[in-house]
């Protein structure tokens, strides 16, 4: 049976999980990172069907995740740096083309750090957004500058759509469940920079060891 509290969704958890993700020497912990990420599918869920699509690759992607953490090698996938020192050394990495390890954590990680980059720039739009702004429009914005440079031209056309079907602003903000706009809009703003420097330090790490277009 699922609990009340585990459908009850707060913006301001999901936001703290990524708070937690980084340690004092700025790596990050893969298992708070794959909870920010478990918090958002479940906000994304709560926004109806039409991006069940989206969520299941999310969900995948977490999965996959999660068994390397709880696998042998476990220890190997504390930290995002661990987990790309470790599979590189090994080489368990498609370098070039996708062959003998499509489930690889760099690969499957990547698609999700450009996902936040999508977040971050989303979020953003919504934090300086007024109340006749149109959600459609900035996640379509956020997206284009982000992640559809990395979609194929079947997925950007069915993500466009999807997009059509988010609810508005006032909606969205009942979602969250944090309380007022000013509310959220706090919240938004406290926590947009912890989200930016996650982002960062990831996307340093994958650009000094060349893999930022790993297949
Ligand atoms: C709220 C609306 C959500 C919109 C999310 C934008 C992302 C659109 C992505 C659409 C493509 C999904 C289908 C699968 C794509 C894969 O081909 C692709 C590449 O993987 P691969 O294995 O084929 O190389 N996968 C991805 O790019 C990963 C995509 C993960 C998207 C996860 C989105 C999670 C969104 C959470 C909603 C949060 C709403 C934020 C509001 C504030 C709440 C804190």
């Amino acid at each position: 049976a699922v609990a009340l509290e585990d459908l009850k969704f707060t913006l301001q958890e999901v936001l703290d999980t990524f708070k937690s993700c980084l340690s004092e020497h700025k790596e990050v912990f893969l298992e708070h990172y794959v909870a920010g990420w478990r918090g958002l599918v479940k906000f994304m869920n709560c926004l109806g069907s039409v991006f069940s699509f989206i969520s299941k690759d999310a969900v995948n992607k977490i999965q996959i995740l999660v068994n390397h953490l709880n696998g042998e090698n476990g220890a190997h996938y504390v930290t995002i740096q661990s987990m790309v020192k470790y599979e590189l050394d090994s080489q368990l990495v498609d370098l070039t083309k996708r062959g003998s390890f499509p489930e690889s954590g760099c690969r499957t990680l990547l698609r999700l750090h450009r996902a936040l980059r999508w977040l971050e720039l989303f979020l953003e739009r919504l934090r300086t957004s007024t109340e006749d702004s149109n959600t459609s429009v900035m996640c379509s914005e956020a997206y284009n500058e982000s992640l559809a440079q990395h979609h194929a031209w079947i997925i950007r056309k069915a993500a466009g759509t999807a997009f059509w079907a988010l609810p508005g602003r006032a909606t969205f903000f009942d979602v969250m469940n944090v309380g007022s706009p000013e509310q959220v809009m706090a919240v938004l703003g406290d926590t947009l920079p912890l989200i930016s420097e996650v982002y960062q330090v990831t996307e340093d790490l994958y650009a000094q060891n060349n893999i930022l277009e790993l297949p």
